[in-house]
């Protein structure tokens, strides 16, 4: 799979690329990540990206022809039609869905923004626009590299076992059950016991008891699309009513 990132800060894209799982992606020639300095098309003597806004206002705006110039050599080089996705706080949602269905696009592009944004005509080249979350960066470099790790963990080859990568994505919906390793005892803090017990039916329920905790006290939006199986959804009754006597146990 090809990607295409078009920044004015490279050393933002190709740093963090140069290790992990990724970094051996590319490495191996699984994955194709080219990084485009916005700057190179430019055509003035100072490499202008920005401009201020029409109608005035606080900050810059990035000038809409160098994205242009950038998305058509992209055109010319890879070949049509360019599927271009541009992060910012506008967007939709991105979700592991997402990230799954774009891992089936042989080619994307991604554009990095600045914060105060966009020339809105821009988006006339942009199949779609998404968010990584509800918070403010400085621009899309970080959210992009998020993105292409998302979408590469999908593509054949990049992660060591490929049926995991899809059966997590399908997994209930919970959050992770706490997981352990030896030793069994570290500065005073035990394993918990029944996970030494050997009691198979007996770890299984734990497991399900403390995923189904988290998701309650941390996400509990999680539950409504959830799939909980019989003994999932007694224990999440249990919990619930436990947790209204709870409040007067203080
Ligand atoms: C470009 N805050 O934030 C959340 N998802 C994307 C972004 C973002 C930002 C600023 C610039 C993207």
């Amino acid at each position: 799979m090809t990607f295409d990132i078009v920044t004015i800060f490279p050393a933002m894209i190709e740093a963090p690329l140069a290790g992990g799982i990724i970094g051996r992606g590319i490495e191996r020639g699984t994955l194709d990540v080219a990084v485009r300095d916005l700057r190179a098309f430019t055509t003035d003597r100072h490499r202008v990206v920005d401009d201020m806004p029409y109608g005035g206002g606080p900050g810059m705006v990035l000038k809409p022809e160098p994205i242009f110039r950038a998305l058509d050599a992209i055109e010319a080089e890879r070949g049509t039609p360019l599927t271009v996705i541009l992060t910012s706080p506008q967007g939709k949602p991105f979700t592991q869905a997402d990230a799954q269905r774009l891992s089936g696009v042989a080619h994307l592009v991604l554009l990095c923004g600045r914060y105060e944004g966009f020339d809105d005509r821009v988006r006339e080249r942009v199949t779609e626009e998404v968010s990584i979350g509800d918070y403010i960066l400085t621009g899309g470099e970080l959210p992009a590299l998020v993105i292409l790790d998302a979408v590469a963990r999908f593509v054949p080859g990049v992660v060591g076992d490929e049926q995991s990568v899809i059966d997590e994505s399908f997994s209930r919906g919970l959050l992770d059950f706490p997981q352990y390793t030896r030793p069994a005892e570290v500065d005073d803090l035990r394993v918990p016991d029944v996970l030494l017990s050997g009691d198979h039916a007996a770890i299984r329920r734990w497991r399900k008891k403390e995923a189904l905790t988290r998701t309650l006290e941390r996400r509990p939006d999680l539950l409504a699309g959830a799939t909980l199986d019989d003994e999932e959804r007694e224990i999440l009754r249990e919990l619930q009513n436990g947790r209204i006597a709870g409040l007067q146990d203080g």
